[in-house]
């Protein structure tokens, strides 16, 4: 493990200890058995003073967390998900004129279902690390070039030697996941064209804070981002930000869109929204850390009483940011099991936890009395589809009972 004493955008050395999970297992480190050995790290938030980045100072190795048996497959997350990459890559294609000679990159790209949303080139480049999602991307979604590492200014060297440089480049949820900035940034300069556009999705610290939303703090999660340190990261590459956008997914996120230039840049009415919900103020964090706190205690309360009254619970979905919220309140001995539609994710057991997870028909043939809706980031698809299920669904943040 690795650790830091200062900020990964501006160096400085003035945290504020945002919270402290304890020491937990990687949210997606499903383990084949109930009793496999398991490795646990601190889970610790901090904010830093100066650049306002939060961020985890404690780095499990990336390639723990996502080279083998990594099990996130964006394509069988979800459907709005998969509508929300494909609608970017047209955006992004009208947006930018692109035509047949053009390259695309996708870093992090994942099963390449973002890279399959383009049809104005062939030309797209998967730079993933987990090797069956690489595989996947060429096999299933016909992604030309799939690189199956990390980014890196070495990658980048010979990504522009094999095929030029990228029109486009995208990083969408995977730039939090970046410990080396600044390595990272040095490959973006070199590999896009002078008049590219780099694409980035990160979950906007703005939603966390406001709608304490606790469980997107993970290992995999090493930055949570404002626009500041975004815009300090550019001006130290040469770069601005040409656009920057609230998107809702994820249960909030920013878009931010990166140029070469020095030219002003943009997102002002989101830094000033983020000055009025109090993000410069360490006070803020102590808030949001006691919310944190009060929500976990509320639903283990809940799900004690329940689990005392008789009634039996199940958690719909696995997401990794599940395992953040029943690792931290201690939730295991009331869950049953989870359901989940990703295969990688079936016949596995929950970090810590050991919780067994199962295809979703399970959830029809065992029904419970309450489902935890881990994944609430999709409510809406989830509701329609489950319509006639006949227990209810809890809201895992707010203990809201989803009748
Ligand atoms: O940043 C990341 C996000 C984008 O994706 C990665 N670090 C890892 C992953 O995080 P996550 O697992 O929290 O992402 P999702 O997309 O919220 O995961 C949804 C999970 O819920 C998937 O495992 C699929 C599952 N699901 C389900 O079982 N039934 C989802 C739906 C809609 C369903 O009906």
């Amino acid at each position: 493990m690795i650790v830091h004493n200062s900020c990964r955008i501006c160096g400085e050395r003035d945290f504020h200890q945002v919270v402290d999970f304890g020491n937990q297992s990687p949210s997606n480190k499903l383990t084949d058995h109930i009793n496999s050995p398991e490795w646990s790290y601190p889970l610790k938030l901090y904010y830093c003073k100066n650049c306002g980045l939060l961020q985890l100072l404690h780095i499990v190795p990336p390639k723990i967390l996502f080279q083998e048996d990594y099990p996130y497959y964006t394509g069988k997350a979800s459907k709005t998900i998969v509508k929300h990459f494909k609608d970017l890559a047209k955006l992004l294609e009208k947006e930018y004129n692109i035509t047949t000679s053009d390259l695309v990159v996708d870093i992090g790209g994942n099963d390449g279902t973002l890279l399959s949303g383009y049809t104005k080139t062939n030309r797209t480049v998967n730079i993933e690390p987990s090797f069956d999602q690489s595989i996947y991307s060429m096999q299933v979604n016909n992604v030309m070039y799939p690189i199956n590492d990390n980014f890196t200014p070495e990658v980048a060297r010979r990504l522009v030697d094999l095929y030029g440089k990228a029109k486009i480049i995208t990083a969408t949820n995977m730039f939090a996941h970046i410990d080396d900035l600044y390595s990272f940034m040095a490959g973006i300069v070199y590999l896009l064209k002078d008049d590219g556009v780099f694409v980035i999705e990160v979950h906007h610290a703005l939603s966390i804070i406001k709608d304490m939303e606790y469980d997107s703090i993970y290992h995999e999660h090493m930055s949570y981002y404002t626009i500041n340190p975004l815009w300090h990261l550019a001006e130290n590459f040469g770069m601005y930000v040409s656009k920057a956008e609230k998107i809702p997914i994820h249960g909030g996120s920013l878009r931010i869109y990166f140029k070469k230039g020095n030219e002003k840049s943009w997102g002002l009415k989101i830094a000033l929204e983020e000055t009025e919900a109090g993000l410069h103020d360490v006070g803020a964090y102590d808030v949001f850390c006691l919310r944190a706190e009060k929500s976990r205690i509320k639903l283990h309360d809940l799900l004690k009483t329940l689990t005392d009254q008789g009634y039996t619970i199940s958690g719909y979905g696995c997401p990794a940011k599940a395992n953040t919220i029943i690792n931290s309140a201690s939730l295991g001995e009331y869950i049953d099991y989870m359901i989940d539609t990703t295969p990688a994710k079936q016949g596995k057991y929950t970090p810590n936890s050991h919780i067994p997870i199962y295809p979703t028909q399970y959830f029809y043939d065992h029904p419970t009395d309450y489902a935890i809706l881990f994944p609430w980031n999709y409510a809406k698809e989830i509701l329609e589809k489950e319509k006639d299920y006949k227990g209810k669904f809890i809201h895992p943040l707010t203990g809201e009972i989803i009748s």
